[in-house]
């Protein structure tokens, strides 16, 4: 994770002191790009503790395809709260968007036109096992009809999945999966350590039911930024050493990606520094 400090270092040193829409105001950087080897540990931070509860049940309310945060509040789950309604909702993003982006089908023969919904993660792992080296396995959570319907436009906007045949000398001779995450705006404390563990993840689990093994992840941002009110927990943590990586267990047996339940994961090894806390920017 010494690619992550890097990054906060860089932008400590070098970020454009900006203000923002929250008004809290940052230091950011635009472009830049981190790999993780999948197969080297689960890639969580280890100079701060992450509340990986949170990442896991945040990924399968995304897969569910769920906008309403009531399934995130029965599990304990608090981190959308500022940015829903009275009854929970969000607007369309990303689960509408992964699962349901709505689109206009013309009628046939003189008919009316009909709305017809694409679900992105559905079609994504059938072409990922059925045409492997194709180009375009994306998900877009980017909606240009439906973003000023959002609680919150999506910061992880675009990512697309790449399968690399295996090197003559693996002892594992299945392909690798690998992930690449465009993030519009990244919050370098807070959010992208979650960003991080929950694509990782979900990679993972795109493996297991496609059987490939884990190949990389490859998160490239585009705004990145150290929110004003994050500074000394970015040094704290910056004065800390960084430790082994856990190892991520996933229930082998399931293979169905809408599947996965909460209990099928276990993190192992994971032995970070002290939690660090931080007020969120809404
Ligand atoms: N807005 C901002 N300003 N930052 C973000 O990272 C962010 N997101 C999502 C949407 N808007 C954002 C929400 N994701 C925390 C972590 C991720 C979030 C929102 C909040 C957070 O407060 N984490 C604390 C507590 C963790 C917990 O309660 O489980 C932490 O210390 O990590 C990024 O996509």
């Amino acid at each position: 994770m010494q690619t992550y400090l890097n990054l906060m270092q860089h932008v400590l040193d070098h970020g454009h002191i900006k203000t923002d829409r929250t008004g809290t105001g940052t230091r950011s950087v635009f472009g830049w790009q981190m790999r993780f080897d999948l197969e080297a540990g689960f890639p969580v931070l280890t100079t701060k503790k992450l509340h990986l509860r949170s990442i896991i049940h945040e990924l399968l309310w995304f897969l569910q395809g769920s906008t309403n945060i009531a399934y995130l509040k029965e599990n304990g789950v608090s981190i959308w709260d500022d940015w829903a309604d009275e009854q929970g909702e969000l607007g369309p993003v990303y689960g509408k968007q992964w699962r349901r982006w709505e689109t206009v089908a013309p009628g046939k023969d003189g008919a009316p036109p009909t709305i017809r919904t694409i679900d992105q993660i559905t079609q994504l792992v059938a072409g990922l096992k059925n045409n492997p080296d194709s180009r375009r396995h994306l998900v877009c959570a980017w909606n240009p009809g439906e973003v000023d319907r959002m609680a919150l436009p999506p910061c992880h906007a675009l990512f697309q999945f790449y399968v690399a045949p295996p090197a003559a000398a693996d002892i594992d001779q299945r392909p690798r999966l690998s992930c690449q995450l465009y993030q519009r705006s990244a919050d370098i404390f807070l959010g992208v350590p979650f960003n991080i563990a929950s694509y990782a993840l979900l990679t993972l689990m795109i493996a297991q039911v496609c059987n490939y093994r884990p190949g990389e992840f490859i998160h490239t941002l585009g705004d990145a930024h150290l929110y004003s009110n994050h500074l000394e927990q970015a040094k704290l943590q910056l004065s800390r050493d960084t430790r082994k990586l856990p190892v991520m267990r996933i229930n082998p047996e399931v293979t169905d990606l809408f599947a996965f339940r909460f209990e099928d994961f276990s993190l192992e090894g994971y032995e970070p520094h002290p939690h660090i806390p931080a007020p969120v920017a809404v």
